[in-house]
């Protein structure tokens, strides 16, 4: 096999950040992989130059082998997730390779897809984006301190084109973007942050519902408005809304709790301007897309599809390891 392939990078399609890159006469998942390892300082420079959002096509020879997956996201950092040490639902661990995580949405122990959004269309009949038209804007794993830096997402049975997709949001751009006061105001805000299904979701929290009792390792977990960035040293904004923030106690340190409180029209305003058109990409699924997204830097939401109709399956890994020095020296929040 040749070594050292030249890397080749593209604008994604529709979107203002993230890149595609491909290997020059490479093809196949295997031989791809093998040409990321040989290129790794390309891959990583392109990831955090392109904003940390990477597109890869055709890697779906990984299904056949899957520890190709394993070893593409160790390029990405120390620490890959065995899920087996964090999650008791054994139907959504890869059978073989126990740091993938199976997304699918019909078989057993199935994800259900989020709902349609309320209209489905925007008033101009587009999908819609921004919050809070849109729900279910998170980064993965933020009710952990210290929390993951990147994900990885594999297409292996996408849904069709239409439905399905995968939101992302810049929080690089959106930081920058925002108005002196907000950008003021947001440098030393926290959130709360929480795992989602504890009863302390902003639909919970206003259905009357009470909070699940929580063990010490999963209680709700402090983390930044805005980060800095471990390797860019750039500021992004750091925030979830829905279910993966406390509506009981935040979502914001400081202020007043409660879906109706300071603390949460404060956030829906920063969460409006995060997921403005000009800082969302919206991701349309064809079998075998790689994408590795920088949780530190993007937030993303998963839109509706057909789950009675239509199977939809997504493999995940889970890179640790670098979460900046704000973390340093603290022990796993989420291990008992
Ligand atoms: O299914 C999707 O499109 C996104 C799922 C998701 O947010 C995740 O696995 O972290
Ligand atoms: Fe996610």
């Amino acid at each position: 096999m040749t070594t050292n392939l030249p890397m080749q990078t593209y604008p994604i399609d529709g979107a203002s950040f993230g890149v595609r890159c491909s290997f020059v006469s490479t093809e196949g998942a295997e031989a791809t992989v093998l040409a990321a390892e040989e290129n790794h300082e390309a891959l990583l420079d392109a990831f955090y130059n392109g904003g940390g959002l990477l597109l890869l096509e055709g890697m779906d020879g990984i299904r056949e082998d899957p520890t190709l997956l394993l070893r593409f996201s160790q390029l990405f950092g120390s620490e890959v997730e065995d899920y087996r040490q964090t999650i008791r639902a054994r139907h959504s661990i890869h059978p073989q390779v126990p740091e993938i995580l199976l997304i699918a949405g019909k078989s057993a122990g199935a994800v259900k897809p989020p709902p349609q959004p309320d209209p489905p269309l925007t008033a101009e009949g587009k999908l819609p984006i921004q919050f809070p038209h849109r729900r279910g804007w998170h980064t993965d794993q933020s009710f952990r301190r210290p929390p993951p830096d990147t994900s990885l997402f594999l297409a292996v049975v996408p849904s069709p084109r239409d439905q399905g997709q995968t939101l992302f949001a810049d929080g690089t751009a959106a930081y920058e973007a925002l108005p002196p006061d907000l950008k003021a105001l947001a440098e030393d805000l926290e959130g709360l942050h929480v795992m989602p299904g504890a009863g302390r979701s902003e639909q919970d929290v206003r259905a009357g519902k009470t909070p699940d009792p929580l063990e010490p390792h999963e209680y709700p977990q402090h983390q930044p408005v805005v980060r800095v960035h471990p390797v860019t040293g750039k500021r992004a904004l750091y925030l979830c809304e829905a279910g993966q923030m406390d509506w009981v106690e935040g979502p914001l340190v400081g202020y007043e709790p409660g879906p109706d409180g300071e603390g949460a029209a404060l956030l829906y305003r920063l969460m409006h301007h995060y997921t403005k058109p000009d800082f969302t990409y919206a991701h349309y699924w064809n079998k075998g897309d790689l994408v590795i997204y920088d949780n530190r830097s993007l937030i993303h939401s998963a839109t509706w599809y057909d789950a009675e109709n239509h199977e939809r399956v997504m493999w995940r890994t889970t890179v640790h390891g670098n979460p900046g020095p704000l973390y340093d020296g603290e022990s796993k929040s989420w291990i008992a």
